[in-house]
């Protein structure tokens, strides 16, 4: 797979050499190339903004220069990802779906945008997603590219030593968050680790899990919960959330109160 990242802060980068993703493009797992926009600028200020049409503050990235550097790194069939607050929330399965693109394409905008014309222009001509990180403001896609980049090339075979780490992690597919952990030493600051684990039985430790997965999940992110078909509940879901309150009807679960 290939990633090309362009951005006025190409330095910005740098920390996709490091660790997991660094390996996989030393192990060739990976072909990730990041560009810096100001080369496809005209002139000799190499200048890639200007005043927004229609007033207002800031300043909006120029589309013939984006067009330009686009033009330039694009591979027929590429994946544009133009991260923005205005795009849809990046997701685990938006992650996964971007994994299987033979090339993608992150277009990092600053300022206050991009021409809207640069994502109506590559989106007559192929697949463009507008991601958003969540609901909350950064000053450019830098941080997002960096955010995507990691969570697809982790996705990617080989990448991950040990494939089964990517089945039990939060968002990962039981639609739950995941459980607590703990290692040595048993006792830290008073506290104790929960004796089942230290137990050996592996289907009691299986069920500790679930039931705290379960309970993290209604307390932080009871949206998550509302999300599940019951269908994936066994009977010991259903206890844990009926002590907590939660109840099952034919559309799903109801939360308490
Ligand atoms: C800026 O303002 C940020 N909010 C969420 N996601 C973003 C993605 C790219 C640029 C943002």
């Amino acid at each position: 797979m290939r990633i090309d990242v362009v951005s006025i802060f190409p330095e910005y980068l740098a920390p996709l050499n490091l660790s997991l993703v660094g390996k996989a493009v030393r192990d060739g797992l990976l072909d990730l190339r990041v560009h810096d926009l100001r080369d496809w600028a005209r002139d000799r200020h190499r200048t890639v903004d200007d005043t927004p049409f229609g007033g207002g503050a800031g300043m909006v990235m120029r589309p013939d220069v984006w067009g330009e550097a686009l033009d330039a790194v694009m591979t027929p069939g590429a994946h544009l990802v133009v991260p923005s607050p205005a795009g849809q929330p990046f997701s685990q399965q938006l992650a996964a779906d971007l994994a299987g693109t033979e090339q993608l394409v992150i277009a990092c905008g600053r300022y206050e945008g991009i021409d809207a014309r640069v994502v109506e222009h590559y989106a007559a001509a192929g697949t463009v997603s507008e991601v958003s990180l969540g609901d909350y403001v950064v000053n450019g896609g830098e941080v997002a590219a960096l955010v995507v980049v990691e969570a697809v090339a982790r996705l990617l075979p080989g990448v991950i030593g040990n494939p089964q780490s990517l089945v039990e992690e939060s968002h990962a597919g039981d639609g739950l968050l995941e459980y607590p952990v703990y290692t040595r030493p048993t006792a830290w600051a008073g506290l104790e680790v929960p004796e089942v684990l230290l137990s050996g039985h592996h289907g009691n430790v299986a069920r500790w899990r679930r039931d705290r997965s379960i309970e993290r999940t209604a307390a932080r992110r009871p949206d998550l919960l509302l999300a599940l078909d019951p269908a994936q509940l066994d009977r010991g879901d259903l206890a844990v959330l009926s002590a907590l309150g939660w109840s099952v009807r034919e559309g799903g679960l109801v939360p308490p109160g």
